[in-house]
């Protein structure tokens, strides 16, 4: 017979399977529905590795739940728009379009070669004007409906890329893209308010997402829940937000950011020329840097004092860059005895400290001595009538009912989300579609003149503005209120807003009248969504928001997008770094596939490592699945394999048949691929001693080779498909339902124990639980491979221990 030799029939299954369209999704199709959706990528050019070990566990496992019965929609896109495009552009004088569609092309092309059951009907890209058009369809919308806006203010902003960045595109300070420091500049933008749906995005509700996910997500989100209290200055009333209202008493000095409106008019002449040096200073730093507790705290006196509330103590007001002029009120009333960087702030400059809570049993502080502040919550002290309470959350509504009741405080929620910002100055992306009429101001383009279409011929160099802006007769339209001459907005949107309602789209890609049909609603919510770490917190906590606004405009009655989502680990290179062009540690999946074929890297990916975890890539290691799959093919297409005759029983073979099954079930469910395959590869070694026994010609024989067929099909779809041919099934491997365990066949009331001989171990034999002394050692006597050992001695001890292990001591 041939020897196993993928290249002879992946290509041919792959054509076959989009000829005979078994791919195709049919929403009226029988069984429950199932979503599977993977992070669609961007049109890079290449598929990489990272992208087959994002697919393919999905897709084996999406091909699991289909041959059991569910009706499973797994569709496939582009995220197309974006700098990549852009730079190409400017670098290799190309056009956007054309490279974007034409790597689409290439990356479709290597994700057939991958043999997934992606359904390539329901592909689009996000640059199509059909897709996009809805991106600006949502945007008038929420124009309407008050959750877009347009507003000047300070925003990030990458040099390098010419371009205004989201909060969450900032990292530690520098650009995520292209790491370039970012700087901070006044404009006007738009914004979408993200902030009025916090609260609920802080309920995950019944969505299934990994801890560190929702924690991220908590964390950026950021609630805070304390009170804002109100100090008299001589530039008028003055509110901070404070977690801790129970450490009013201990407040001794209030600190302004340097860019607070109060600034100016509370420098005394005498302060003046000191405070402008720094706030211009603090200008020049970012956030990070400002917040960085390792950074030694900075300040000025402002000349000016706030009157406290309840004591009527004069209170220096200071101005430091530690304080942030976007959070809470951008002021603070500090607490050095109780804040670190209070503390800090107040050794550095000699400001009071004043101790207001005290852990249980512990000494009062020395405010000379003290070398940290307290910041547990401990009992209220030197406070007046809140002495004795506890301090912290537990008193919060209490000691802010009183402060209520007295006038000098409020109860406030605030949160470190801010709106997103969604303008950018570049070209590649989703134009704004709001035109500027002088008399009308701000008006939306009404929804049948959408899409508002990119236009072709454009000068790219990047200049700060969007390249829009230099083309005239794209920027000239008219009012769509007067009719009077209007120009359109000149930004283009952030790409996030493409992917965050993207998974809705796939339901009806060609639908002109929606951004997807309500009659294909009940496909919703996603059921299954895999896909990177990194998106923890943009696109996932954007992708939430955009669901939970499209609910309250009736367009779905879900409010989370995804029932479940996981996310896979990394494949690094195989010095454990990561994989990149200047470390040339990349492993290139084409190479692979023309080296293996496609069943062989899909398999090795599911089994180099816990699919959440990923680890190092192994260029011996993918030996192993090529080999096991040589096994499996001349399991079925050699007619004879050699080695000694095998006494496997019916029983026996059932058993291992069953079991398999069953733990491979319970892996496809908690999404365990590498133990699936493990368990794969052991049944093979039984079933191939099972081939040498007289069990190969019995009805448990043809049972253990159709079940082992269509477990594999879901692993390696092309091998799967040509043994299934191979022995002359009907239809596809992968649209037949897939096998029911035989609980009987798969518990088994027999154990297989060890048997040594003085000692060493010689042999295995399978008897029943609940087998005598007599009936265990007459069994071990007789196996073969103990005989040897035992024939001619004279046996002086047998032992037994039921359900571990038989020793036959032996004299000569
Ligand atoms: C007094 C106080 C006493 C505070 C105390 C803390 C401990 P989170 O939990 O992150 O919301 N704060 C308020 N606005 C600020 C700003 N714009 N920039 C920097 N810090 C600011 O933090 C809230 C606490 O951070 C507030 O509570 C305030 O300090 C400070 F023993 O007020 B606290």
């Amino acid at each position: 017979a041939e020897r196993y030799n993928p290249h002879a029939i992946e290509q041919k299954w792959q054509d076959h399977w989009e000829k005979s369209g078994i791919y195709t999704f049919d929403e009226h199709g029988p069984g429950e529905k199932h979503y599977a959706l993977t992070m669609f990528p961007y049109p890079s050019g290449n598929l990489h590795i990272g992208h087959w070990y994002a697919n393919v566990a999905p897709d084996a496992r999406a091909r699991w739940m289909r041959m059991r019965g569910y009706n499973v929609l797994f569709p496939m896109g582009f995220d197309a728009f974006g700098l990549p495009a852009e730079n190409a552009a400017i670098k290799n004088n190309l056009d956007p379009a054309k490279w974007t569609y034409s790597n689409i092309e290439h990356m479709t092309g290597q994700f057939r070669r991958m043999g997934t059951m992606i359904d390539w009907s329901r592909k689009f890209a996000t640059c199509d004007p059909e897709y996009y058009r809805w991106n600006q369809w949502f945007f008038t919308e929420f124009f309407r409906r008050g959750l877009a806006y347009k507003k000047d203010g300070l925003v990030n902003w990458c040099p390098k890329d010419q371009t205004v960045l989201a909060n969450e595109q900032v990292v530690n300070g520098h650009c995520e893209r292209c790491g370039t420091a970012v700087e901070r500049r006044n404009l006007s933008q738009w914004y979408l308010k993200i902030t009025d749906y916090a609260d609920e995005l802080l309920d995950f509700g019944s969505a299934d997402m990994p801890e560190r996910v929702r924690l991220m997500q908590t964390n950026w989100i950021g609630k805070s829940v304390g009170a804002e209290v109100t100090f008299e200055t001589p530039a008028g009333p003055e509110t901070v937000f404070t977690t801790r209202p129970d450490t009013l008493m201990g407040a001794t000095f209030l600190v302004l950011a340097p860019e607070h409106a109060k600034v100016t008019t509370l420098t005394t002449d005498e302060q003046r020329s000191e405070v402008e040096a720094y706030v211009e200073a603090a200008g020049r730093k970012t956030d990070v840097e400002r917040q960085q507790d390792s950074g030694d705290k900075t300040g000025v006196f402002t000349g000016s004092f706030a009157t406290h509330p309840i004591t009527g103590h004069q209170l220096p007001i200071w101005v430091a860059d530690y304080v942030l002029v976007t959070y809470g009120t951008g002021s603070i009333m500090a607490v050095p005895a109780h804040d670190e960087r209070d503390f800090a702030f107040a050794r550095k400059f000699g400001l009071e400290i004043r101790e207001v809570i005290r852990a249980e049993g512990a000494e009062a502080m020395d405010p000379q001595t003290a070398e940290t502040s307290y910041s547990g919550e401990g009992l209220i002290v030197n406070s007046g009538e809140f002495d004795g309470m506890p301090g912290g959350k537990a008193s919060i509504a209490t000691v802010v009912e009183k402060l209520e009741a007295r006038g000098v405080a409020r109860a406030r929620t605030t949160y470190r989300l801010r709106d997103w910002l969604v303008s950018r100055q570049r070209y590649w992306g989703t134009p704004i579609p709001i035109v500027y009429c002088a008399e009308h101001g701000a008006q939306p383009v009404p929804a049948e003149e959408l899409p508002v279409r990119l236009p072709e011929s454009v000068e790219f160099t990047p200049t700060g503005q969007s390249p829009l802006k230099l083309n005239r007769d794209w920027v000239q339209t008219t009012c769509p209120v007067c009719g009077g001459p209007a120009e359109r907005d000149t930004d283009t949107m952030d790409t996030f807003v493409d992917s965050s309602w993207y998974m809705y789209r796939y339901l009806s890609p060609h639908s002109e009248g929606h951004p997807f049909d309500p009659a294909h609603a009940h496909l919703l919510p996603v059921d299954l969504y895999t896909g990177g770490i990194e998106h923890a917190i943009l696109h996932l906590l954007y992708s939430r928001f955009w669901t939970k606004v499209m609910r309250d405009m009736g367009l779905t009655t879900q409010s989370e997008p995804f029932a479940r989502l996981r996310n896979q680990g990394m494949i690094l290179g195989e010095d454990n770094e990561k994989m990149s062009k200047s470390r040339g540690n990349v492993v290139d999946p084409d190479d692979l596939v023309r080296e293996y074929g496609a069943d062989t890297v899909r398999t090795f990916l599911m089994f180099i490592a816990p699919w959440e975890l990923g680890g190092p890539w192994d260029s011996q290691g993918i030996n192993g699945p090529a080999k096991w799959l040589s096994r499996v093919w001349n399991l079925y297409f050699e007619d004879k394999t050699t080695g000694p005759e095998e006494n496997i029983t019916e029983a026996d073979l059932r058993h291992a048949v069953h079991s398999a099954l069953a733990k491979v079930n319970g892996d496809f469910e908690r999404m365990s691929f590498n133990t699936i395959i493990a368990t794969l590869m052991e049944l093979t070694n039984i079933l191939v001693k099972a081939k040498r026994s007289p069990v190969a010609s019995t009805a448990a024989w043809d049972e253990a080779l159709g079940i082992f067929n269509l477990m594999l099909a879901p692993i390696a779809p092309h091998i799967a498909e040509e043994i299934w041919a191979g022995r002359n099934q009907e239809g596809s491997v992968h649209t037949h339902v897939w096998p029911a365990v035989d609980e009987a066949a798969a518990v088994r009331d027999t154990v297989t124990i060890g048997v040594q001989v003085s000692g060493k171990v010689r042999g295995e034999v399978s008897i029943s639980k609940t087998a005598t002394q007599d009936q265990a050692l007459e069994a071990a006597r007789t196996n073969a491979d103990v005989a040897r050992f035992i024939e001619g001695k004279q046996v002086v001890k047998e032992i037994y221990v039921p359900g571990r292990i038989i020793n036959i001591v032996v004299k000569d």
